[in-house]
């Protein structure tokens, strides 16, 4: 498998050791932060503190994608995370843009975004084109069906097969519109339409994912239902769980793990990383 990926203005060699992408939520309606990084003050004070604590990527959000959250206007999208980014552009970390509408993509690559995070996989008309011509990293994830009703009733006849197919025809998609592959890693969208079990299939599957498709997998668990289920504990007292979810992912072949609890995440994964070696 390819172990490099191109992401703006920086370059990760995949195969040294896994990364730690920090989430950074600027909505006030995010379920597990609750609003306490709404304002820029606190969005940027909680990324000195990230990269204080050794995160590899930050990634700011601007929309919250919890199951049966409403869409957010584009204006509003765009006034939460751009003073954002402008603010964090030069403190020397690559910044991910958490974002399925194409319009947010080609500001925040003006900007200077490093990445661009689509949890609708680039599919929306434009999205594509948007990403084009950047240098940017791109991680293009599966969803069954939209935010708003995905957790319904999720099915499927072979969930590891069907992510691994819609990853598949989205990484030719954007190879065909002239993206390189050095450029994209792919996520099998953990919680976007799945339930414990196809959550748990798809995490186990992480190496055979990354096998077929070719190209390194970021895996977020972090804070999901998948943890509560085994843990029964409420979204506040996942931090074991998502510290050993996080594990478990890189166990797999994870080369990019997607948590909120970054010193944490960072320290377990080093010290993984020196029983491994
Ligand atoms: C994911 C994401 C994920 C990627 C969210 C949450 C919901 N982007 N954005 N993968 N989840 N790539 O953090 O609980 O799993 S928002």
């Amino acid at each position: 498998m390819r172990q490099y990926l191109q992401c703006g203005r920086f370059g990760f060699a995949l195969d040294k050791r896994p990364l730690v992408m920090g989430i950074l939520n600027t909505t006030p309606d995010s379920f597990s932060d609750g609003g306490r990084y709404e304002s820029l003050e606190f969005a940027v004070s909680r990324a000195e503190e990230m990269i204080g604590e050794g995160v590899d990527i930050i990634d700011v959000g601007g929309e919250s994608s919890r199951p049966g959250a409403p869409a957010v206007p584009l204006a509003q999208e765009l006034g939460r995370v751009m003073p954002v980014l402008y603010a964090l552009r030069d403190m020397g970390k690559p910044l991910s843009v958490d974002t399925y509408k194409p319009q947010v993509m080609r500001e925040a690559i003006i900007a200077g975004a490093d990445m661009i995070n689509d949890i609708n996989g680039f599919r929306a008309p434009g999205a594509l084109e948007a990403v084009q011509g950047s240098d940017c990293a791109l991680c293009v994830m599966h969803m069954q069906g939209t935010p708003q009703s995905m957790q319904q009733d999720p099915r499927y006849e072979d969930v590891v097969a069907e992510v691994i197919s819609f990853l598949r025809e989205r990484v030719d998609a954007m190879v065909a519109a002239g993206i390189e592959r050095e450029r994209i890693c792919i996520d099998p969208g953990f919680g976007f339409g799945k339930t414990v079990e196809h959550n748990y299939a798809l995490l186990r599957n992480i190496g055979r994912m990354q096998q077929e498709i070719g190209l390194p997998v970021l895996a977020g668990v972090s804070r999901k239902s998948m943890i509560g289920a085994v843990t029964g504990k409420p979204v506040e007292q996942r931090l074991a769980g998502n510290i050993a979810g996080a594990l478990a992912a890189i166990a797999h072949g994870a080369r990019i793990v997607r948590v909120h609890d970054v010193v944490e995440t960072v320290d377990a994964v080093n010290v993984w990383q020196a029983a491994t070696i």
